[in-house]
């Protein structure tokens, strides 16, 4: 985690320099009209699956390097609460590219990347992301605020990923959702009773996500009953010679 995020903050500066953040308030899509994940996900018949487009990862290498992000978001539109793009290049293999091309869909669009400066909000909102990831193994509980406040004051929504007891400090006001990361960013070990362990201490205010590592239906239905409204999940899709084929069943 620390390696990415020291390449983030080389890239940052870099994007910085090319495009500045007044050329990202006059794209299209930073005024356009916005779909709510936190509205999905709270709505009792939907699926609350957030589907995620992912091509490769860290712990596991390429997952699906040439998964045709049109079609595969096109089927994930039709029954997922919302979709989730990785927009990191080097430690993923996304692009805004990808993003773009999901963005065609009428859904809420999560921009999965590693946040951490003021600039990546502008980025987000110029891309047409609805909701930006806020990762708190990478923040301070002052930055995870400071980050919030300055994306809901842009218009989109906040989803805090926390993956143990330490971090529940971090939730704010500003933040809707709070995700549980079931993948320990250390050992890449995923383990549910995380989620389980941590729901009980997440503010009823906040929509609880839990992430990673789910397959089964019955690991859904038991998180399920345990209270979370939300299922972000990539690999179990993206594993998938057509990983629209593999969602639709
Ligand atoms: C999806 P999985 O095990 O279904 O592919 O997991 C998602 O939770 C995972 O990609 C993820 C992630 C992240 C990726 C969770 N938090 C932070 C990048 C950055």
């Amino acid at each position: 985690l620390e390696t990415i995020v020291a390449k983030k903050q080389v890239e940052v500066q870099q994007a910085k320099q090319r495009i500045s953040i007044e050329q990202l308030q006059q794209q299209p899509f930073f005024s356009a009209t916005t779909y709510s994940l936190k509205q999905n996900l709270s709505q009792q018949n939907s699926t609350g699956i957030i589907a995620e487009f992912k091509r490769r990862s860290p712990s596991k290498g390429f997952i699906h390097q040439y998964a045709n992000v049109i079609t595969v978001t096109q089927a994930y539109a039709q029954y997922a609460a919302g979709i989730s793009v990785l927009t990191d290049t080097e430690f993923f293999g996304g692009s805004f590219q990808d993003f773009a091309q999901a963005r065609i869909q009428p859904v809420p669009i999560l921009r999965k990347d590693f946040m951490i400066d003021a600039y990546q909000l502008y980025e987000a909102k110029a891309i047409g992301a609805d909701v930006v990831l806020l990762i708190a193994a990478c923040l301070s509980p002052k930055q995870v605020q400071q980050l919030a406040v300055e994306a809901k004051q842009l218009g989109l929504e906040v989803l805090l990923e926390i993956h143990d007891e330490t971090e529940l400090q971090h939730i704010c006001d500003e933040v809707d959702m709070v995700g549980v990361n079931n993948r320990n960013l250390k050992t890449f070990e995923v383990n549910i009773e995380t989620s389980l362990r941590l729901i009980e201490q997440i503010p009823p205010t906040k929509v609880p996500v839990t992430e990673s590592g789910i397959s089964a239906v019955e690991t859904i239905l038991q998180l399920k009953k345990a209270g979370f409204k939300g299922f972000l999940m990539g690999e179990n899709f993206m594993k998938h010679e057509q990983p629209n084929l593999a969602f639709q069943q």
